[in-house]
């Protein structure tokens, strides 16, 4: 069946709206809430938000937890209450339902340069902007007037797929999850081009400048030498979209959620100068015919899931807090349009085992979040920022 795409979903998935009740088995799509063993509970009660899409502490002991809105703005959370910590909505386009503001990352030495990074969407020309900017020095709860310094700016074809995670590395690099570009099957193949940032995680060293550009390139990226072309910046390639990458913070595995086209939403650790398949291969099956199947030298998902389970994956954090022991050293995200809940563990030798924590779909998961105890936060489009509570 020949499906026309149409972008209904926040992260990427995509189908034309009547055909909604008829995706997936009977009931996948109803708003049954089910729970087995845990439950959500509104971290800070009065506090609500305009589509929540990250949650980031910004280090040490004495820091801060911030939230960011797709539309543009951050608050810093004190004493409990918010306070808007950055407001750059006029810079960023967020008309397209998976554009705006959408990740935030404090440099490792946060604390002494004040630095702080951000990936968003622009307009004139359509493009992903990641940008540096300063605390205000009298103030830990303001940002430094006119401190904005871009560092990487690169063209987006589509409003759709721009990922948006920006995160910081045990190895003190930056790292940039890259969608495809956009519209639905990756019509311009970026996903397989190292010549183009699409499609991939890049990785960027903020501490060093290099000739052409405000960035420095790790020695061992895999092009680091940009040779025949490639993207000195690329990590590893072969992603559709995605949708928040976290490092463990006990392995530094990189974890990544790619959502996925029409069947299948996976799950990845993410090595370097992997090749996560895509659009050859979506999750661990074949997606585009005429590139004859082939499984070489792609790197398989850790997990997958069809769409009996949901349509658009939420990628989140192995959990490393004290407060849920049941969920320690085991991957919890989410699927944004079933509104599942999972714990993913990994088990040498097996399969990884994944355990259902609950579902509602109203909660509309758009992100994970720890906190300086590593526990563990939802960013829901409901407005609310919710923790996890066993029972
Ligand atoms: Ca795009």
């Amino acid at each position: 069946m020949i499906m026309i795409k149409y972008i209904i979903t926040l992260f990427s998935v995509s189908f034309i709206l009547p055909f909604f009740a008829c995706i997936g088995p009977a009931g996948e799509m109803d708003s049954d809430n089910e729970y087995a063993g845990y439950r959500p509970v509104i971290a800070y009660e009065g506090m609500e938000f305009t589509r929540p899409v990250d949650f980031q502490y910004s280090g040490g002991t004495n820091g801060h937890i911030f939230i960011v809105e797709q539309r543009g703005k951050i608050y810093v959370l004190n004493n409990q209450k918010k306070t808007l910590f950055l407001d750059i909505e006029d810079q960023v386009d967020n008309r397209g339902n998976e554009e705006g503001l959408l990740g935030l990352a404090f440099h490792p030495n946060y604390a002494n340069n004040g630095y702080f990074y951000v990936n968003y969407t622009a307009n004139n020309p359509d493009r992903t902007v990641i940008a540096r900017f300063s605390v205000d020095p009298s103030s830990p709860l303001k940002t430094k007037p006119n401190s904005k310094k871009v560092l990487l700016e690169f063209s987006q074809p589509y409003s759709n797929h721009n990922g948006g995670s920006i995160v910081f590395g045990p190895d003190g690099y930056l790292y940039i999850g890259v969608g495809d570009g956009g519209s639905g099957g990756d019509p311009q193949g970026n996903g397989q081009n190292v010549k183009t940032l699409l499609g991939s995680i890049l990785r960027i060293d903020v501490n060093k400048n290099s000739v052409n550009n405000a960035y420095g390139i790790p020695a061992d990226n895999p092009f680091a030498s940009g040779q025949n072309g490639a993207k000195p910046e690329i990590y590893a390639y072969g992603l559709r979209n995605p949708w928040r990458i976290n490092f463990d913070s006990e392995t530094g595995d990189l974890w990544a959620g790619d959502v996925g086209q029409n069947a299948y939403e996976e799950i990845d650790i993410i090595k370097k100068g992997g090749n996560y398949g895509w659009k050859v291969r979506e999750g661990e099956h074949c997606y585009s015919p005429q590139s004859g199947c082939e499984t070489q030298g792609f790197e398989p998902p850790v997990w997958e899931y069809g769409r009996g389970q949901g349509l658009s994956v939420t990628g989140g954090f192995v959990y490393r807090g004290t407060k849920l022991p049941g969920l320690i050293g085991k991957y919890i995200y989410a699927d944004y349009l079933s509104g599942r809940v999972w714990a993913l563990e990994q088990r040498t030798g097996k399969k990884p085992e994944n355990t259902l924590l609950f579902k509602i779909p109203q909660l509309q998961v758009a992100s994970f979040g720890v906190d300086q105890n590593q526990e563990l936060y939802i960013c829901s489009f409901d407005g609310h920022i919710y923790r996890l509570e066993e029972g």
